[in-house]
């Protein structure tokens, strides 16, 4: 079993391995930790990560970056909408109405979903995790943003299934951050006290992030979470490339807009440019050589004047600290410290924002780029029976109520009940007891749709089947789990048939669930400490006044309960079929196809990367042999041989760049065995007249 976490970004991905007893972020075969969401499609091929980014403006139609929020996004979604006008790529509507993105790839025009894309990038990382550990991975914890919907999570889970991962989490970028700080921590209060309130800010790429974390010993439990799912560090680079569009329009009269390659080029400047002006506050260039066409373009930029353009986004940055902040319900002497992470966070003004906010200096005790990987690899080690690490339980919150509704016989014919309040513990499951003579539906769906960054505010609908009336003619009792699971996704879980009751009209309860056995140990504890809380989520959601609800209490002892004030019946339950319907989700056959046409793309890769490595090893033997044969192997052939072969090797030179350009793999093979023939030779008396000095003194020493 693997021990990987991994940081899905939006503009850069991080890995970390549990390996020799630590956990450690890895490097890809650039040497590099961080690996870009980017995947680029070729005629041959494609390219994942670093190899893409290179790609971005060579190829810039088939290389898709910023593809991370059209998970679980319908192609008329006006977030889609926005982002299709400013992308260099192509999308498109697919049948079910979801984003396709349209590259040309083995020659074809090839429509993508956002799964496949994104499970591209998986292959890739679960590549790397591979190369690091020198063993196949499949079981892994992700990292989602906190404002994650239902459908988009669903939907990032789609994309792990297809890169052949076993996802064991998706976890909140800033809860894995908070498991990075709090397991290593020696100090924190026990369980008796209060607890040390952490607040977490992420600001990365597309999105800003605030956490409100307790800790205590051996346990985490978020307060609340808030959000601006789309102010990141995308939109300060925009500011500038909008601002430098403007002027290089009156000053060059270059129209920058039309021309695709001028703007990437000028949006990772202003990047570069925007990373410098947060360790410089004086005045700095921005430069770019034959920028369009053939005018090389140049101006200036300073941190004062960089501010006051980004007002409207500055302004942006206090609303998530003051929603969470007064969500916790804390004071400002309650909070402990301010930690931050993400690559935004290092804009001065930013880091200014929160520390006037929160009156307290922001922390960077954890690292900004790999907090979130490093927290996602902890949590999978929790979650591996294998692997020994701390005890540690964690207790997310449900970020946007839930609700569920059903037909009824009661006047208005609807029933309706928020099961999960906003901020209520996650993971968690509730049983609710309905009484039934037929199959129903419960249909789910957030109940605040003006609060939702996300267009839907339906999750689906749950149909349970062969409900049938009790023998004379009554009402079943069906109990039916609900849950938010370890992804932060709801589901029924299951729904089973009872033993009629008598004396209950036909209406609904709910009560909480002891933990079930067959899952995580983090997520048993923390359902241990959330069924408490369960009690006064008791009020409200019964429609029936003169029942007892029993929170917090097994499902059997309800039934022994309400069994107590009448006949002692012997219960019988039977297990019902639920048919779960979601919005975008994709077909199970669908996501079959999609396994093993990735699995299909992978070989292709793999065969493009055996065949260039071939071609390769027949160019270097080519140049390595040729300035050998001007140099140390002189001695060891003779002038006639040595033209010879240096006449082969330039054939052979030639040869690469026409009609050898393209061949199969065994083509190369042969080609570089028939010069190896001639090399070897050469190479061998070479290598004996080296060792011969050192053979013999080796000898004298020994005599
Ligand atoms: P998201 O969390 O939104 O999915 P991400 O995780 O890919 O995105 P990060 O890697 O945390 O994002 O941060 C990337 C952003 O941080 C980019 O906009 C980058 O330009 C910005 N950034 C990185 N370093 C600096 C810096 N020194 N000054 C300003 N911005 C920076
Ligand atoms: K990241
Ligand atoms: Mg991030």
């Amino acid at each position: 079993m693997s021990v990987v976490g991994i940081d899905v970004g939006f503009q850069n991905c991080y890995i970390a391995v549990a390996r020799s007893g630590g956990i450690e972020t890895v490097a890809n075969e650039y040497s590099d930790r961080c690996t870009p969401a980017c995947v680029s499609l070729a005629s041959k091929n494609r390219m994942i990560g670093n190899a893409a980014k290179s790609q971005v403006i060579t190829n810039f139609k088939n290389t898709v970056h910023g593809f991370k929020k059209f998970h679980g996004r319908a192609f008329d979604d006006p977030f889609v909408q926005s982002e299709k006008s400013k992308l260099p790529y192509s999308l498109d509507k697919l049948a079910n109405g979801s984003t396709g993105i349209k590259v040309r790839y083995l020659d074809e025009e090839k429509v993508f979903t956002v799964e496949q894309i994104s499970g591209m990038l998986l292959t890739k990382l679960k590549e790397t995790s591979e190369s690091a550990l020198k063993k196949p991975v499949v079981d892994c914890v992700v990292s989602v943003p906190s404002f994650f919907t239902d459908a988009e999570r669903r939907s990032v889970l789609d994309a792990t299934q297809i890169a052949g991962l076993n996802c064991l989490r998706l976890i909140n970028d800033t809860t894995a951050v908070a498991l990075a700080y709090g397991i290593y921590k020696q100090d924190l209060p026990v369980p008796e006290e209060k607890p040390r309130n952490v607040v977490f800010v992420d600001m990365g790429h597309s999105s800003f992030q605030v956490s409100i974390t307790a800790f205590n010993k051996g346990k985490l439990k978020v307060l609340a979470t808030a959000f601006d799912p789309y102010l990141g560090g995308r939109n300060f680079d925009e500011a500038l490339v909008d601002y430098f569009c403007e002027e290089f329009k009156t000053k060059y009269k270059l129209n920058v807009r039309d021309n695709p390659r001028a703007l990437l080029r000028l949006h990772q400047e202003c990047e570069k440019l925007k990373k410098l002006m947060s360790a410089n506050s004086s005045d700095l260039p921005l430069n770019i050589e034959c920028f369009m066409n053939d005018i090389d373009v140049s101006s200036r930029m300073n941190r004062t004047h960089f501010e006051e353009m980004c007002a409207q986004y500055l302004m942006r940055v206090e609303t998530p600290l003051k929603t969470a902040f007064e969500q916790s319900k804390l004071s400002r002497d309650d909070i402990y410290a301010v930690e931050i992470v993400g690559g935004a966070t290092r804009i001065p003004s930013i880091k200014e924002r929160i520390t006037k906010y929160f009156c307290k200096d922001v922390s960077t005790t954890l690292n900004a780029d790999e907090a979130v990987a490093r927290g996602c690899a902890l949590q999978c080690a929790i979650l591996s029976p294998a692997f020994k690490v701390r005890e540690f339980s964690i207790t997310d919150v449900v970020p946007f109520p839930i609700t569920l509704r059903w037909k009824s016989s009661t006047e208005d014919g609807v029933g309706e009940c928020e099961v999960f309040g906003k901020n209520h513990a996650a993971p968690f499951s509730k049983v609710i007891t309905f009484h039934k003579k037929e199959p129903f539906d419960l249909e789910a769906f957030y109940s605040n749709p003006q609060e939702l960054p996300y267009p839907d505010h339906r999750i689906g609908c749950f149909s349970v089947q062969n409900v049938v009336p009790q023998p004379d003619g009554d009402s079943s009792k069906v109990k039916v789990k609900v849950r938010v699971n370890i992804h932060g996704i709801l589901s029924v879980s299951s729904a089973s048939l009872i033993e009629k009751l008598k004396g209950e009209a036909e209406d609904m309860q709910i009560e909480s669930e002891p933990p079930a056995q067959n899952e995580g140990r983090a997520e048993e504890q923390s359902k241990m400490q959330v069924e408490q809380e369960g009690q006064h989520q008791a009020e409200g959601p019964s429609e029936d006044s003169s029942s007892s609800t029993k929170e917090g209490a097994a499902a059997e002892k309800q039934d022994a309960t309400a069994g107590g004030s009448k006949p002692k019946i012997k219960v019988k339950s039977i297990d019902l079929p639920i048919v779960a319907n979601n919005i975008r989700q994709l077909d199970g056959d669908v996501l079959t196809n999609f396994v093993e046409y990735e699995r299909q793309m992978i070989c292709q890769d793999k065969l493009v990367k055996e065949l260039n490595d071939a071609k390769n090893a027949v160019e270097e033997y080519v140049y390595d042999l040729r300035e050998k044969l001007c140099g140390i192997y002189q001695k060891y052939i003779t002038e006639e041989d040595s033209n010879r072969l240096t006449l082969m090797l330039e054939d052979t030179e030639n040869w690469l760049y026409e009609e050898g350009e393209d061949q199969p793999k065994n083509v190369y093979e042969e080609k570089l065995g028939a010069l190896k023939i001639f090399g070897e030779p050469i190479q061998e008396r070479h290598r004996e007249s080296e060792e011969r000095p050192r053979a013999f003194e080796e000898l004298g020493k020994k005599l």
